[in-house]
Formats: structure tokens, C-alpha cells, sequence
């Protein structure tokens, strides 16, 4: 099977993202935006091939939670897909929008599934005070920050941290965005599993001032995602959907004035859960990219 149905260590995507900026310089470029806690390095990739500037950005992270492979692996094949394809709404995304794509935000967690602990979360940074490691990236965020459904406990899965931003994986990304805040158009979070489509509030089961367009895009991203091989998910606000949580990166998105901020779980709903064979890589990237083309169309459409 290709390179992209395959997981690949953390070595391997550091070799992978720096061929892709090799190969295709005049498009590609490579941006640091800052040291793990374990001094790993974190790169984000920048894809845009117009000619005149760029109308708008749009953000994808990956593997913000170490044990979900099937994340990472997605953002390998959508960056190939990018390049690779010659569809027209493709090459009217790419010449239009400047993606941002962030293959692996939990860098010192990824490898530690590989080496330890097939089924680590948090980041692996030291806690005070406590024989436990690890923050989760996803509850550490300055929003509703240790409120409900996160936890204060270093040991939990859901340790909020000690202190919004306290990690430096979250406090990279957040620094990014504050740079680039009326340039990025859309925030959108890849995990696994359950296969949904959630977009904010997760801090609240109120709906968002967005709601009724948030609502119809994940709506009509679904349904793509559907017509590739059959899947079906479930989409709504994550409080809503799947469970309330706070200090969570997509709701930051959103509350800094991100208005298109969705979070996926990709396949599957639990028979495999984070360990999804390698022969479903490919048929969970179609449907996923289809999805994630249909929601960047409509922003190209907007901006
Ligand atoms: O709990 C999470 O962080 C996500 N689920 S996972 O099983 N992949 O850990 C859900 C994130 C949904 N979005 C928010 N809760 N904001
Ligand atoms: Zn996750």
C-alpha cells in the first residue's frame, strides 16, 4: 500500500514534511511556531499557489491527542491530496485561501505512543507535586478554562493544566493565531473516533451567534462525506453532541472571532477505536478530504 495508507513514526513526518517543502518550494513552506515540552520541534505547513495575495487563511491540526493515528495520517493525505489533484474547486481553494496544516500538535505524545504507551493522550510535560505526566491539549485553553468536563487532577486524561496556556504545544498555536487573528477564516480540529462533526459551544449547550450557519455547513459536509463510501456521522455543537467540556481549542477559535471552527472524529464508532487498521486509512482520508472541500468551498465562497 501507498506511503499515505500507512501510519508513520514521528521520525518519518519529520522527513515527510521536510521532502514536501523540498519538492514543491514555490508552494509549500515550513513554519516552526515552537518547542514541545520535551524540546521537540512543531512545524506547521503552509500551502497557497495564487498568483495575487491571499483572500483569507484556513487552519487544520492534527493529532492534538497522541493515541488517535488515524488524525495525523489524515493530514499527510489531505497536504498530498492539496497538491496532488487537478480538481478545479481544489485549485480554486489553494489559489485562493492559504491552509495552514499542522500534521502532528502533540509531538512528544505521538511518540510516546510509539515507543511506551499505545494509548497515551496528554502531552508528556511534568506536573508539580504529582507522579503523573501529561496535560491534555484540549482542555488547557484560555476559555471557560477547568470548568466542566475537564479536570484538576494531573493523573485525570482531562487535566486542564496548571493554568490556561501553560503548556508550550497550546501556547505556540495561541500565539499563531494572535498573530494572524483577521487572516484566519476557519479553525477546523481532526481526532478520532465516533464520527462527528462538532463546532462551538462546547462550554455551554447554548447555541452560538453562528449557530444557523455553522449548522447548514456541517450539514452539507456530512452529506459528502456520506456519498464517498457510506459513512454516517452525527454533527451538532459538542456540548450538544458528544459531551460538555471546557478550555477546549475550537471554542477559543471561535470566541477570538474565528467564526467557522469545527471539530471532527473520524471512523470509527468503537470496534476498532484508536486502533483502526491501516486498510481503513484511505477510505476514512477520502471521505474526510470530500468533507473538509465542501466546508473550504463555502468559506472561498464568502471571503
Ligand atoms: O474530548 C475531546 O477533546 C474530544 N474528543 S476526544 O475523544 N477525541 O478526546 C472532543 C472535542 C470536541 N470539541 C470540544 N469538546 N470542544
Ligand atoms: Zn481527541
Amino acid at each position: 500500500s501507498s506511503y499515505y495508507e500507512q501510519y508513520h513514526s514521528l521520525d518519518e513526518i519529520y522527513f515527510w514534511m521536510s521532502q514536501m517543502v523540498r519538492n514543491y518550494p514555490s508552494f509549500i513552506q515550513q513554519i516552526l511556531i515552537g518547542p514541545s515540552s520535551e524540546k521537540r520541534l512543531i512545524y506547521v505547513l503552509k500551502i497557497f499557489k495564487g498568483t495575487s495575495p491571499p483572500k483569507g487563511a484556513v487552519w487544520i491540526d492534527c493529532g492534538i491527542h497522541a493515541r488517535e493515528w488515524v488524525s495525523p495520517a489524515f493530514c499527510l493525505w489531505f497536504v498530498q491530496h492539496l497538491i496532488g489533484t487537478q480538481d478545479k474547486v481544489i485549485a480554486d481553494i489553494v489559489n485562493t485561501l492559504e491552509i495552514y496544516v499542522l500534521p502532528v500538535w502533540n509531538v512528544d505524545g505521538y511518540e510516546y505512543t510509539w515507543t511506551t504507551d499505545r494509548f497515551w493522550r496528554k502531552n508528556r510535560s511534568r506536573n508539580k507535586g504529582s507522579e503523573c505526566f501529561g496535560t491534555d491539549l484540549n482542555r488547557n485553553w484560555d476559555v471557560n478554562w477547568c470548568g466542566k468536563g475537564a479536570s484538576k487532577d494531573p493523573c485525570s486524561q482531562i487535566f486542564c493544566g496548571e493554568y490556561p496556556e501553560s503548556e508550550p504545544e497550546v501556547k505556540a498555536v495561541a500565539t499563531f493565531f494572535r498573530q494572524r487573528l483577521n487572516h484566519i477564516k476557519s479553525y477546523i480540529s481532526v481526532h478520532s473516533y465516533s464520527q462527528m462533526l462538532l463546532f462551538p459551544y462546547s462550554y455551554t449547550t447554548s447555541n452560538s451567534r453562528d449557530h444557523a450557519e455553522l449548522h447548514h455547513v456541517a450539514q452539507k459536509a456530512v452529506n459528502v462525506l456520506k456519498s464517498v463510501h457510506h459513512t454516517s456521522y452525527t454533527y451538532g455543537t459538542s456540548a450538544q453532541t458528544i459531551y460538555l467540556s471546557t478550555g477546549c481549542s475550537d471554542d477559543w477559535a471561535y470566541d477570538m472571532g474565528i467564526k467557522y471552527s469545527f471539530t471532527f472524529e473520524l471512523r470509527d464508532r468503537g470496534r476498532y477505536g484508536f486502533l483502526l487498521p491501516m486498510h481503513l486509512i484511505k477510505p476514512t482520508c477520502e471521505e474526510t478530504t470530500a468533507a473538509i472541500i465542501e466546508m473550504l468551498y463555502h468559506i472561498v465562497k464568502t471571503v
